[in-house]
């Protein structure tokens, strides 16, 4: 064995030590986290400690993989490891092994610095799954470098010997991290998100062989609106165009941005035709997209927010990724996140079946007690409706958990409310956070397409501390993250100013955890 190989071999076994260090600070705080009243019900986290970023997306040998980025030992954001978890069906999720863990140079750093194994994705070539991520080092020159690890069964990953990109060709960059690599016609591209001059960019690369990649230039930049640095950027086709998604980095309080255009690979140039929000509420980050086996290409988000109120309150636990949402171009060429199908079986018992209609009159209300997992749906038949607003409240109900929290609220569980408002005269819908609970405040709005003139069709799933609303089957998406400390959850519908003619409505309870430990 050659002294490379010898020192190879050895910096593989720190790795795994490191990895079961993680893994058993991860299964001693769960048990604490399980515990904790804001823990979701059906939407992946990390079984404890800190989760950000999803990473490594992928439909490997029949599985969906969804790796996240991950702080195993503390609910803060600390050095960065890769947690990891599998699913059949993008709804029910198994927790598996952590998968990298920051032990080389160009990885870890003092942890009151930023450092780890940041954002990236995966590939499969040849049988195996092949990771790409950035390590980062705060201060250290360079502060980012591109590295990569491959695995033959998904689980366990061997990392490359050095990184496969030593820095960015840009020596006045803000940022270079977050690679997404993909295929195209036998070649292999990776975006980086960047910055340069008060605009985000995301860098081209190109390889043969997926281990030496060669610079291609800025393949898209902000018009000088979109953001100083493009954090999370994801190029891929969708129909006859190409999408880019980023995660921009000051621009104006918008945290997510899409753009759908053409992409010139000879020139190594996507050029932009139109732009737009993926989804319009606060809890909405680093989204990041995979194809699946059967075309599909699936999205899902850190359904968090860097910043919000509820880091940092010792819970043992902190983040959780979005549903998977499927995009579509929609008819009026914005794009689509629309709920996948395989979520439909989440339903448990029906509450609510108004197959053939339901007429609500001026200022007329319904409401069900339901526990805090639900789905409700509705089709509203807008040429017989004159009410001026449908108003959607889901409030407190039950008993109070407020006792448990030192932060407390001063608020009756039936006072934590968060208000959905469809407003006919704006043609917009708001959701409406600021008395939702202990977390933070804020009303987020989005204009509906013209597509509503013809119908309008809600579908709201509630998972305890989270709420996501996909408007005409996902043509636009509210995702929020909501606060409650109340065992249960009441729903109110309301008919403002006028009759509210609903074509169907129904509403299920979600029960069960489908979420592994
Ligand atoms: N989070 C990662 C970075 C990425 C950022 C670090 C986005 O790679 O740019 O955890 O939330």
């Amino acid at each position: 064995m050659t002294s490379t190989n010898t020192g190879e071999n050895s910096r593989q076994s720190e790795h795994e030590e490191a990895l079961k260090r993680a893994e058993k600070a991860v299964q001693a705080g769960a048990g604490r986290a399980a515990q904790d009243p804001f823990r979701l019900r059906y939407h992946l986290m990390a079984p404890s400690g800190w989760m950000n970023d999803p990473n490594g997306l992928i439909h490997f040998k029949g599985e969906y993989h969804a790796f996240y980025q991950h702080f195993p030992f503390g609910d803060y954001q600390g050095p960065m490891y890769w947690g990891h978890a599998v699913s059949r069906d993008l709804v029910r999720w198994e927790h598996r092994p952590v998968a990298l863990a920051p032990t080389e140079p160009y990885e870890f750093g003092s942890p009151e610095g930023g450092c780890g194994c940041w954002s990236g994705s995966a590939v499969e070539h040849e049988g195996e799954m092949v990771l790409f991520y950035t390590a980062h080092v705060d201060g250290s020159t360079p502060e980012e470098v591109q590295a990569m690890a491959t695995s033959k069964d998904g689980i366990r990953f061997i990392k490359h010997p050095v990184p496969v990109i030593q820095g960015s060709p840009d020596g006045e960059c803000f940022g270079f991290r977050d690679p997404k690599v993909w295929e195209h016609e036998g070649r292999w591209y990776m975006v980086i998100g960047s910055g340069n001059n008060g605009r985000g960019r995301a860098l081209l690369y190109e390889s043969a062989n997926l281990v030496e990649w060669s610079y291609q230039g800025v393949a898209a930049e902000s018009d000088g609106t979109q953001g100083d640095m493009w954090e999370c950027p994801d190029l891929f086709p969708l129909g006859d165009k190409y999408v880019l998604i980023v995660s921009p980095m000051n621009m104006d309080g918008v945290k997510n941005l899409y753009m759908i255009g053409e992409m010139d690979f000879a020139e190594g140039r996507f050029t932009p035709e139109s732009s737009g929000i993926i989804d319009d509420g606060p809890d909405f980050y680093a989204a990041q997209t995979m194809r699946d086996s059967n075309g599909r290409r699936i999205l899902i988000a850190w359904m968090d927010m860097w910043g919000s109120k509820l880091i940092n309150t010792g819970r043992a636990w902190y983040g959780a990724l979005t549903l998977a949402r499927e995009l579509q171009i929609a008819e009026d060429g914005t794009l689509a996140s629309r709920p996948v199908k395989e979520l439909d079986t989440l339903r448990g018992e029906q509450v609510a079946n108004f197959e053939s209609g339901l007429r609500l009159q001026p200022d007329e209300d319904r409401s069900w007690e339901l526990p805090t997992a639900f789905e409700w749906q509705a089709d509203i038949e807008l040429s017989e409706t004159e009410a001026q607003e449908l108003r959607i409240v889901i409030s407190g109900a039950g008993e109070d958990l407020s006792g448990a929290e030192s932060a407390g609220t001063s608020r009756s569980v039936s006072d934590q409310r968060t208000i959905i408002r469809w407003l006919a005269a704006q043609s917009s819908i708001e959701l409406n956070r600021n008395e939702a609970g202990i977390g933070d405040s804020g009303i987020y709005t989005t204009a509906l397409p013209a597509t509503v003139n013809a119908r309008l069709q809600l579908r709201l799933f509630v998972d305890n501390s989270s709420v996501e609303l996909f408007i005409n089957d996902g043509d636009r998406v509210l995702t929020s993250r909501i606060y409650p400390l109340a065992s249960g959850r009441r729903l109110q519908i309301q008919a403002v100013g006028g009759t509210l003619v609903f074509k169907g409505m129904r509403l299920w309870k979600v029960d069960g955890l489908v979420v592994g430990q």
